[in-house]
């Protein structure tokens, strides 16, 4: 009986902490090391839809070995460039805070296969 009742609060520690992860991961973004197959296996952004909520703010952060340039928009709509990152070398981070609501596209200039999506509820 003291099995189980240990093996249930292990696991509820463990739901614990993959909760507070996915919150965490929402309003972070990794750019990971790439190459052109990120567009096909949807991995150029990690998570490539990130939802937070209106008013938060979104990081995201170069773990690729070249520089990336995030702007808002999307390459077939054109660059509504509500947000523009400049250029960021590896290791660089860049946040930007999105006070409302709606679905909101971006890409890299640097990379137009690479696109990325801010959900704001
Ligand atoms: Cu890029």
């Amino acid at each position: 009986m003291k099995k189980i009742v240990i093996l249930a609060s292990v696991s509820g520690i463990f739901l614990a902490l993959s909760l507070a992860q996915a919150a965490f991961a929402d309003n972070h973004v990794v750019i990971p090391k790439t190459n052109r197959d990120c567009a096909t296996l949807d991995s150029c952004f990690v998570p490539t839809i990130a939802s937070i909520k209106k008013g938060q703010t979104v990081v995201w952060q170069n773990d690729d070995l070249t520089i990336h340039s995030l702007v808002g928009g999307s390459k077939d709509t054109g660059a509504s460039r509500f947000f523009q990152s400049g250029t960021l070398l590896p290791d660089d981070t860049f946040s930007y805070t999105i006070s409302h609501s709606g679905i909101f596209h971006y890409y890299c200039e640097f990379h137009p296969w690479m696109k990325g999506v801010i959900w704001v509820t």
